[in-house]
């Protein structure tokens, strides 16, 4: 785990590392380098961004959605053990759970590459996100309109340590569709915070966010 983190951390694709002294390994034929991978010139800009939520509100299916490397996860299968702890009347198709984190990468405009880290869902593993936060520039509060209150954790976690957020609304099939202010006023998001409905599903709406966020935490943070 820890040498797919800081291979990607580097700006380095995994699959192209040497490794050890061992000659490069060629890419794969359907891997599409990257502007900045092979000009060296050129420095990308990495940020690292959080994407927390509720239990099952789709984090694991976002960072899925969009990363251009094959995410890392670590989904455990849920058992019969978790069944009063773990609702799962939102999503009965859901087999697993995340235990550590998500991990994916996203270049956008050529050289402004966003690691994105998923959190962990279940409360017995918020332990994890003191860690999981640090050095980020922002994060995504993904709500399900279906149980809002799940969203509450994560958003006063991220109020009170001060860093910036969007509130991603993940919209399910046959849920009721909210507009985002009845949303924000459902949930009290202060007027700076963007919200966005999106599905986790698509690229283009999980994009759509992750600029959002990056626009929000460049409002927010003094030069
Ligand atoms: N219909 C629909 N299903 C979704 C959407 N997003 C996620 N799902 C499904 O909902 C379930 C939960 O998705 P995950 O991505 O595992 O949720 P998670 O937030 O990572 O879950 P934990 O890590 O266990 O907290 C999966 O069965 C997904 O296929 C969505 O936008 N629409
Ligand atoms: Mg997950």
């Amino acid at each position: 785990m820890d040498s797919v983190v800081s291979d990607a951390a580097r700006g380095v694709s995994p699959r192209v590392a040497p490794r050890g002294g061992e000659p490069p390994v060629e890419p794969e034929p359907d891997e599409t380098l990257q502007p900045w991978q092979t000009d060296r010139t050129r420095a990308p800009i990495a940020t690292k961004i959080v994407v927390a939520g509720g239990f099952g509100v789709g984090k694991t299916t976002l960072v899925t959605a969009v990363s251009e490397i094959t995410p890392l996860q670590t989904e455990a299968l849920m058992t019969e053990a978790s069944e009063e702890v773990d609702d799962l009347t939102a999503t009965p198709g859901k087999l697993t759970t995340t235990v550590a984190m998500d991990f994916g990468r996203l270049t956008l405009d050529d050289d402004l590459v966003l690691y994105l880290f998923g959190t962990p869902g279940q409360q017995r593993f918020w332990f994890m996100w003191d860690d999981l936060v640090r050095g980020a520039i922002g994060a995504v509060v993904m709500a399900d309109t279906r149980r809002l209150k799940d969203s509450f954790p994560a958003l006063d976690y991220f109020e009170s340590c001060g860093l910036p957020y969007v509130v991603a609304v993940n919209h399910f099939d046959g849920s009721e569709r909210f507009e985002p202010e009845d949303v924000r006023e459902a949930l009290t998001i202060p007027a700076r915070v963007p919200v966005m409905i999106m599905d986790a599903r698509r690229r283009i709406s999980v994009i759509e966010t992750l600029l959002a966020l990056v626009g929000h935490a460049l409002d927010e943070t003094p030069e």
